[in-house]
């Protein structure tokens, strides 16, 4: 294929072509669900870490039962068929497998109940003096980001409104239905606080990369802490049937180098 004149691209026009591949193949890289995904997103703070793991140990003992029961159906269908055994048994009552079925299936249930417990009261714990405090309320149908650390005074706090970006106005890269006009910036690799309410109705504030998923309930303060391990892009939704655009009220956390984050801060002071 020669390139004639009237085909090729004007410089400018291929360069910013390439500019906006890249800008693409740079967001797409991003912690958010994929099309026909069955797995977890890809940890970023220890609590996702831990319920994937307790995820792995449960699948395990969930394939031994699995394949067990199996075991044992298929045998009974194919030993006590009519044609082989036309005679029914008469076993009513054996002692030792009726203490062995009682007994295994305790032991298989406190091997999957101890480490459940532990990971349980572990996202229940509250860090005593987190990096910084925010606030997330629920709205219908969008959710306000209150950063009470910074306020000067009343009058003055680093408060937000963050809408879904509409499928009109998405710009090349960018995720439909996901992205939000005003992320949630955090400093990776610090202990956050996040307060969940809600002016409305019940809402919930999930991010999967993060293992979060707090109910907001309005009149009510419910608190995580959330330790971002890495920079980057974190996709959430609200979980929790609000009204009519529930599904349009997403959830984006930006997390960023504790210098690009006071810069942020900085910037944003009113
Ligand atoms: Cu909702």
């Amino acid at each position: 294929m020669g390139s004639s004149p009237s085909s090729s691209i004007p410089l400018d026009e291929t360069a910013n072509e390439v500019f906006k591949i890249t800008e693409y193949l740079f967001l797409t890289i991003c912690d958010a669900a994929e099309p026909w995904q069955l797995g977890f997103q890809d940890a970023a703070s220890p609590m996702m870490q831990g319920i994937m793991d307790l995820h792995h140990d449960i699948f395990f003992f969930l394939i031994l039962i699995l394949v067990f029961v199996l075991w044992i159906l298929v045998g009974a269908l194919w030993h006590f068929h009519y044609k082989k055994n036309p005679i029914p048994q008469r076993i009513v009552h054996g002692t030792t497998i009726e203490i062995l079925w009682t007994i295994f299936p305790s032991l298989i249930l406190m091997f999957i109940a101890i480490p459940s417990f532990a990971l349980l009261y572990a996202m229940d714990e509250v860090v005593v003096d987190p990096a910084i405090t925010m606030k997330a309320i629920g709205h219908q149908w969008y959710w306000t980001y209150e950063y009470s650390d910074y306020n000067s005074s009343d009058e003055e706090s680093l408060t937000f409104d963050s809408y879904m970006i509409p499928e009109d106005d998405l710009e090349l890269g960018q995720l439909r239905l996901l992205e939000v006009d005003n992320r949630l910036v955090v400093p990776a690799n610090s202990h956050l606080r996040l307060l969940v309410t809600s002016a409305d109705v019940l809402h919930s504030w999930a991010v999967p990369s993060l293992g979060v998923k707090c109910d907001a309930v309005p009149g009510r303060l419910n608190q995580i802490s959330i330790l971002v391990q890495r920079e980057g892009v974190y996709y959430g939704q609200c979980s929790e049937i609000c009204g009519t655009n529930h599904a349009f009220m997403p959830i984006v956390v930006e997390a960023l180098s504790l210098k690009d984050y006071c810069d942020w801060v900085d910037s944003h002071q009113f």
